[in-house]
């Protein structure tokens, strides 16, 4: 079964730009998934501790037919190659999270998993990217990716490429 999964990048250290177009290139460079299409990059203020750098976020859409906890298995390698160490505070500074805002339209609760990703209706830095990718999808339990937008304040957030 091939599902629509959509992820979310981020990252505040180590060349962000550098971070998210390499990950996207890891991504592609896969033959158990399919990169559909990528957001453009966003410069978006940094939600938690205090005096962090500012993030840049975008979204990808895959195609795959890896169950959710083997992909994020091969996201949290992605991560791994490209030198994040889990050791800072939560929410803290990383070189690169990749986040499983979606899949499919399944809702997932496992230890290692929740989708749809319980930031995803607070979280401009999310919201902004998904929505230039897919404005009309509906979010399971949540709603319109468009109207859930139109809650959040997005002021901040730069477009900094197409
Ligand atoms: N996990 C559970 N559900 C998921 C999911 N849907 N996708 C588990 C990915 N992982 C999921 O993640 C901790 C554990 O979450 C994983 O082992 C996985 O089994 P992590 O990446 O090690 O921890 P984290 O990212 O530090 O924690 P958390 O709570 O996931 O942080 P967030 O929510 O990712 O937030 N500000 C801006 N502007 N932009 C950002 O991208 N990101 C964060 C991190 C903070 N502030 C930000 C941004
Ligand atoms: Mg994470």
């Amino acid at each position: 079964m091939i599902e629509t999964v959509y992820i979310g990048l981020g990252s505040n250290l180590g060349d962000p730009v550098r971070q998210l177009v390499q990950a996207q290139a890891a991504l592609a460079a896969r033959d158990d998934l399919d990169l559909v299409r990528c957001s453009s990059l966003y410069r978006t203020p940094p939600m938690g501790p205090p005096g962090q750098p500012e993030y840049v976020n975008a979204v990808a859409m895959l195609r795959t037919h890896l169950a959710p906890e083997a992909l994020l298995d091969r996201l949290q390698a992605i991560e791994r190659r490209q030198g994040r160490v889990r050791s800072g505070p939560r929410w803290g500074p990383r070189t690169l999270d990749l986040d499983v805002l979606l899949y499919g339209r399944h809702r997932i609760h496992t230890p290692r998993l929740e989708v749809p990703h319980p930031g995803i209706a607070s979280r401009a830095f999310v919201l902004v990217p998904l929505a230039e990718l897919a404005p009309e999808l509906d979010v399971p339990g949540l709603g319109r990716v468009s109207v859930l937008l139109a809650r959040v304040d997005t002021s901040g957030i730069v477009r900094i490429s197409p």
